[in-house]
């Protein structure tokens, strides 16, 4: 604030004069103290992150895409772009994160993201088999790392892409089959399994494809405007019934499913009589508005993780105001703004996770990508929140039935019989 400058100030003419300088600090110190804003921490934080991983990549790429000509000046810069550079080029996996062509290969990272591209659950608008493409297409726009969190995923975690599930997009049970079973090879690995649908018909199969290598408990975190509990819709397994269907396994009680951001006019009443019936846990938009969001959070992990050993994370991008996302299977009004949204994510990942699902991102429906941006926004949030807070791994020592899955049996040593 410029006041009138005290006596001093005057001689500030001259510089060795001690007096003139106090004064001049004086007048600096009516600014505001910066060190105490998260914006000047996250700044030193930076400094005290690796870079190790980025000068591999770098290497690599020269490797793989040959130096760049005489004329380039930042001779890391290849002839053929590799890897993270740049932005708009390349062939990208999530995040180009490397492509785990060899599926037993997901055993050497922390996390794998796999597509699930079926859309044959939704009951209104289609379009999310493209949901996986379109996430990995503008996911690319994005750099490893969060400044104000502190974090990044390159220097500080594995991350690898599988590639999608081979879904059957005229049969839901044998889709479901594809999907559990893929779940469960990544799950068994120890890498832990992020999953980008398809249609939220897919949270089932998922959630099933976990707990079946696993005697534990798995508490589920569902952010949603509706409530997709009931058994059926339109006679069959659809987008609309994940919830009935994970909270029947043994070891998925439905005490422990909480649902947050329910509400309007499309819930629908069907699945409010099981939602009643079988206790779940539910916090609708305006609790959530009410409570705030440290609350919410806080209230959502004590009911998720209450007798369980485990919490798995469903987020369907619908439960995001749909000004926001438009790209999505059933839009809905007087949801999350994405800054919350973002939020509530992140403290739930806060206390670990043993997998995500981030569902009904309908790319033929979307805007300028800006519903996939969300989209993957919430997985790198998630992923961010793990690695701050250490948690990452955390769902490792309860995987105590891993299955295995052979290799087929065509020719060649890849696809021998691995049993
Ligand atoms: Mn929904």
């Amino acid at each position: 604030m410029l006041s009138e400058p005290p006596r001093a100030g005057r001689r500030a003419h001259h510089p060795r004069d001690l007096a003139a300088r106090l004064a001049a600090r004086e007048r600096r110190n009516h600014h505001p103290d910066l060190t105490r804003l998260a914006g000047w921490k996250a700044m030193q934080k930076e400094g005290e992150i690796p870079e190790g991983r980025w000068d591999q990549e770098r290497r690599w790429a020269l490797r793989m895409g040959l130096t760049g000509a005489d004329t380039i000046e930042d001779r890391s810069i290849p002839t053929f772009a590799r890897g993270e550079l740049p932005h708009y080029a390349g062939i990208n996996t999530f995040l180009k994160a490397p492509y785990a062509e060899d599926v037993l290969e997901v055993a050497n990272y922390d996390a794998t993201v796999l597509g699930i591209p079926f859309d044959g659950g939704t009951t209104y608008r289609p379009g999310t088999r493209f949901g996986p493409q379109g996430v990995r297409k503008i996911s690319a726009l994005y750099t490893p790392y969060n400044y104000e969190i502190g974090v990044d995923l390159r220097e500080q975690m594995t991350l690898c892409d599988a590639g999608d599930v081979f879904t059957i997009p005229a049969n839901i049970e044998k889709s479901f089959d594809q999907i559990s079973r893929a779940v469960s090879h990544v799950f068994s690995s120890g890498s832990l399994p992020i999953m980008i649908g398809g249609d939220h018909s897919i949270g089932f199969p998922c959630v099933r494809g976990i707990a079946e290598c696993t005697s534990r408990k798995i508490g589920i975190v569902h952010f949603d405007r509706h409530a997709d509990i009931q058994e059926k819709d339109l006679d069959e397994r659809m987008h609309t019934t994940p919830w009935f269907h994970s909270t029947n396994l043994p070891n998925v009680p439905a005490r422990n499913l909480v649902q947050v951001g329910i509400g309007g006019w499309q819930v629908p009443r069907e699945a409010v009589k099981v939602a009643r019936e079988r206790e779940t846990n539910i916090i609708t938009m305006g609790d959530m508005e009410k409570m705030g969001i440290d609350r919410t959070i806080e209230m959502a992990l004590e009911m998720a993780w209450d007798g369980a050993d485990m919490v798995y994370m469903s987020f369907d991008i619908d439960s995001i105001d749909c000004g926001f996302v438009p790209g999505t299977g059933w839009p809905e009004p007087g949801g999350f703004l994405p800054r919350e949204a973002l939020a509530l994510a992140a403290g739930v990942a806060a206390e670990g996770i043993c997998g995500l699902e981030l569902v009904e991102v309908s790319p033929p429906y979307d805007q300028s990508e800006i519903t996939a941006l969300m989209g993957t926004r919430v997985i790198v949030d998630v992923l961010g929140s793990l690695v701050a807070h250490g948690k990452l791994g955390t769902h490792k020592p309860h995987i105590d039935k891993p299955v295995q899955i052979p290799h087929g049996e065509f020719e060649g040593k890849r696809w021998s019989n691995a049993t």
